[in-house]
């Protein structure tokens, strides 16, 4: 590569029945990121929309360059991440949400550059701002408590967006067994394991719409889900 090309950054954004929100969102991440001094591409990760997500994301492929789509049957967050993450060739992997994504976590991710193979924008490290409810950042708070006595991790945050070098997610990702929202869980924490250097940049987080999880049917699952996190590692 040149020493001066741009850094290659390959957006990956897992959608579920997002039809009504997704156009808006996406015009607003396109504009974000026009000014962002790197080579982006775009990969909306959909799997089992009932409501057209996938089509609405076909009509928006020739407005944006360097949108495309992914495809997948079944509803799974963790797939959809997964299959997203595989199909990308950036420098860089970087997770947004369609409700949260940000230009300067970028530009953080590009200026971190050599320095780290994992950048996870936290909602818990200082200079974070997290205008959450009550209840979402006892929730976050609470997972960080598992992730440190269960996991033995050192992260603050594993959950938000998050910049993964390929090297990374060529080793680490195809191993991941969790599904739905414990992928991302398990990745960082197995990347930490294997000895990747993991930067993380305070985040600024809002809630942009209604939450559509449900907190109780999320908690035992994610119990669930970190024990078996646990004894596979
Ligand atoms: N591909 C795929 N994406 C999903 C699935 N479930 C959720 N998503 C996407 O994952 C992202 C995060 O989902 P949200 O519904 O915002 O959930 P959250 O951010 O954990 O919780 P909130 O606090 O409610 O925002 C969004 O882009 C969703 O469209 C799924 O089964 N498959
Ligand atoms: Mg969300």
């Amino acid at each position: 590569m040149a020493p001066d090309a741009p850094t290659t950054l390959s957006i990956v954004i897992p959608v579920h029945n997002e039809a009504d929100y997704l156009p808006g969102a996406l015009a607003e991440l396109f504009e974000e990121i026009a000014d962002v001094p790197a080579s982006i591409t775009v990969l909306v990760a959909e799997n089992g929309s009932t409501d057209g997500t996938a089509q609405a994301v076909r009509e928006l492929i020739g407005r944006y360059p360097g949108l495309s789509l992914l495809e997948l049957p079944t509803p799974d967050y963790g797939a959809a991440m997964r299959e997203g993450f595989l199909s990308t060739d950036g420098e860089w992997v970087v997770n947004f949400d369609i409700d949260y994504f940000s230009a300067d976590f970028l530009r953080s991710v590009i200026s971190i550059g050599e320095d780290a193979d994992l950048v996870l924008a936290s909602k818990r490290v200082e200079g974070a701002d997290d205008r959450r409810g009550n209840t979402r950042r006892f929730a976050t708070w609470t997972f960080n408590q598992v992730l440190r006595f269960v996991l033995s991790s050192g992260v603050s945050d594993t959950h938000g967006m998050k910049a993964i070098r390929r090297e990374v997610v060529d080793h680490i990702a195809a191993e991941v067994i969790s599904t739905q929202d414990l992928f991302d869980t398990e990745l960082v924490v197995r990347a930490e394991r294997a000895g990747y250097r993991i930067a993380e940049v305070p985040a600024v987080v809002e809630e942009k719409r209604e939450t559509k999880s449900s907190l109780a049917k999320r908690v035992p699952r994610t119990l669930n889900g970190v024990w078996r996190i646990r004894r596979s590692l």
